[in-house]
């Protein structure tokens, strides 16, 4: 069998979540229109048994198909930090370029000058690991400008593999992960067959809840939420979830509640129905909302919130 360590990586707001979901055929990491959703790096498994495939079709030729199973790590969009947050953000993204045995890295427009492209470029340059690069939402690409955007990352020579695709609708997502199976090495099933994710529910819970509030609330509020899972208990059919959605200002707290708590309900609704298809029980979720002034560059705050690195990272 094939396996191995995959790192998405690229700017904010490119598509490595939407990609890693269309990987998977399930949602695992929350993506939203606005940059900087991810915050954590987010694991996901793909895995492919032997048998489930012929060789032809699976681009094996003569060989016997393997199978292969890929660990995939969403990272957070590389950016120039404003705060602790993301500065954990970027660094933990640029730690995730080493140690794995392929980089995807995903583009979606023209590389803008002095806007950090030349940056990432050069610390992808700074590793052996294979990369790939992914050109995405190639259904708002031109053939013009992805002839550009392709001719410009070529003559980086720092590419073994350049795909385009729709990580929106699938478009040649299949083909991307038959390359990079391709690059891994022979290896052991790390994780077993039907396990997407090795992250707990309660992470899980807390993201599908920030995502929400990232949809229903525009402008810079969304920004400084962080939602801490205060209880989780599992019943017969039945989850019971407290969770408190933290907010920098009090005036991003009225917000959040609206007219009459209008917005919070829906929040609420939305992130329970989702809640509710992950778990397969009826969820009972309470939500609170406080304030936490400029948590994203207190330490103790971020790593109450989870924004730490992980000791085996
Ligand atoms: N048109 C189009 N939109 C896409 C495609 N892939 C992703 N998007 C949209 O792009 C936006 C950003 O997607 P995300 O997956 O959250 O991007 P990300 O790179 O994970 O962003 P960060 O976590 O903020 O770094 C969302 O609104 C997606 O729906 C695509 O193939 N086509
Ligand atoms: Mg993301």
């Amino acid at each position: 069998m094939k396996s191995g360590f995959v790192t998405i990586a690229g700017r904010p707001n490119v598509g490595k979540s939407t990609l890693l979901n269309a990987i998977l055929g399930e949602k695992i990491a929350i993506a939203s229109a606005k940059p900087q959703t991810t915050r954590n790096t987010v694991r996901g498994i793909y895995t492919r048994l032997p048998e489930e495939g012929g060789t032809a079709e699976n681009g094996g030729g003569s060989t016997p198909d393997e199978g292969a199973q890929l660990v995939f790590l969403d990272t957070p969009g590389i950016h120039k930090p404003h705060n602790k947050l993301g500065t954990y953000m970027t660094e933990s993204a640029i730690r995730s370029l080493s140690g794995v045995d392929v980089i995807l890295f995903l583009v979606d427009s023209e590389p803008e000058a002095g806007k950090g492209d030349a940056f990432i470029l050069e610390r992808l340059n700074e590793t052996e690991t294979p990369k790939i690069l992914v050109i995405n939402k190639i259904d708002t690409i031109g053939p013009d400008a992805y002839k550009r955007i392709y001719d410009h990352y070529e003559a980086t020579g720092l590419f073994a593999d350049i795909f385009g695709c729709a990580a929106i609708d699938g478009t040649n997502v299949k083909d991307i992960v038959r390359a990079v199976e391709k690059l891994v090495p022979e290896g052991p099933m790390y994780f077993p067959e039907d396990m997407v994710t090795d992250h707990p529910m309660r992470f899980l819970v807390s993201e599908i809840i920030r995502e929400k509030v990232l949809l229903y609330l525009s402008d810079e509020v969304p920004h400084g939420v962080a939602v801490e899972i205060e209880s989780y208990e599992e019943l017969k059919g039945l989850t019971r979830i407290g969770a408190v959605i933290y907010c920098e200002r009090k005036t991003h707290k009225g917000i959040i509640i609206g007219k009459e708590g209008k917005k919070l309900k829906g929040i609420g609704k939305a992130a329970r129905l989702e809640i509710e298809s992950l778990t397969g029980t009826k969820v009972f979720l309470q939500l609170w909302v406080k304030v936490k002034e400029n948590w994203r560059d207190s330490d103790f705050a971020l790593s109450n919130f989870g924004y730490v690195a992980e000791k085996d990272e």
